[in-house]
């Protein structure tokens, strides 16, 4: 996702954490702002592309070597490379963000990737090897050409919210406070508890796939439903864009929803 969707799924979050968790991290990354969560959780990348930083460019993504739209598929040995991939950074950081041994810069380090990378697992195509997870693939959006990928981080969200008024924090504000009333009680109320059944600490590779296989079903039905050839070239800020909106909704309400449950459950284990 871009800023606003990283922003976002870590508000919502920050809106349904436990007090003890809220107090927790907000300790650990120094600061009792409301924002203290979706201020840090764009950083990861900001860092992608510096020299020190460059470790971490694979752990965005998973590239499932599937093929879309007949077969939507993510294989843990098959698709995440060498160098690290989503599932696994998440794993690791987790472990860190809550060993006691560690430094506090570790720790603090750890749980800004742990809550960007929750975030940008629930990007369809960042669970997609074909034209590297979208870039490669050129559309027009409202008469402006992007990469698909972008249009799947951007554009759709920017569009389905009426356009960007204002700063993109207050957006995220504003966005995730609705989302928050959606979940506990409006239109995902009846099936937020699903969204838990693979949240799993103990386990957090298997817990990790599950929400990578879920997203990236959705490359086969919302991003590529005619096939990755078809949309070369396309205008795809109308009907496409209509029915991806309310995708990209959801994906970023189970975020921020799993992002709090994980959290939570990290704290518990601190020791
Ligand atoms: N980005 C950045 N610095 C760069 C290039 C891009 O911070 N030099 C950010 C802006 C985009 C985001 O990366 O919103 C795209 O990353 P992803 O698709 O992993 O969310
Ligand atoms: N795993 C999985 N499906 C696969 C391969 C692995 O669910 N096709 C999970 C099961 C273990 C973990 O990955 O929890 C093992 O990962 P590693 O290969 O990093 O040891
Ligand atoms: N990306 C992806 N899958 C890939 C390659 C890249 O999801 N196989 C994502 C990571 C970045 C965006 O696309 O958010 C642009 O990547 P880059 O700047 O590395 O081209
Ligand atoms: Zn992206
Ligand atoms: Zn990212």
């Amino acid at each position: 996702w871009g800023s606003l969707g990283h922003m976002t799924t870590a508000y919502l979050a920050s809106h349904l954490v436990s007090n003890t968790t809220e107090a927790f991290f907000q300790e650990l990354l120094g600061s009792t702002a409301p924002d203290y969560l979706a201020t840090i959780a764009p950083w990861a990348d900001s860092i992608r592309y510096t020299d020190w930083g460059r470790f971490s460019k694979n752990f965005h993504f998973i590239d499932a070597h599937d093929t879309p739209p007949t077969d939507c598929s993510v294989d843990y040995e098959r698709d995440c490379k060498d160098g690290g991939c989503v599932i696994n950074a998440l794993a690791n950081y987790t472990k860190q963000s809550l060993d006691s041994e560690l430094p506090l810069w570790q720790r603090e380090q750890a749980a800004k990737f742990v809550v960007h990378f929750i975030g940008d697992m629930h990007q369809p195509l960042h669970n997609e090897n074909t034209a590297l997870g979208g870039n490669r693939i050129y559309v027009h959006f409202d008469g402006h050409q992007f990469n698909l990928h972008h249009v799947w981080d951007s554009s759709i969200m920017e569009k389905f919210l009426g356009g960007l008024h204002g700063a993109p924090l207050s957006i995220a504000e504003k966005w995730s406070g609705e989302l928050a009333i959606a979940i506990t009680e409006g239109k995902f109320a009846a099936e937020k508890d699903s969204w838990l059944k693979d949240v799993n600490l103990d386990d957090p590779i298997s817990s990790a796939l599950a929400w990578s296989r879920e997203t990236n079903a959705l490359v086969c039905k919302y991003v590529f439903p005619e096939g990755p050839e078809a949309i070369k070239g396309k205008e795809v800020g109308g009907e496409y864009a209509e029915k991806a909106g309310p995708v990209i909704e959801k994906q970023i309400a189970r975020a921020g929803y799993r992002m709090a449950a994980w959290l939570d459950r990290i704290v518990d284990a601190y020791q």
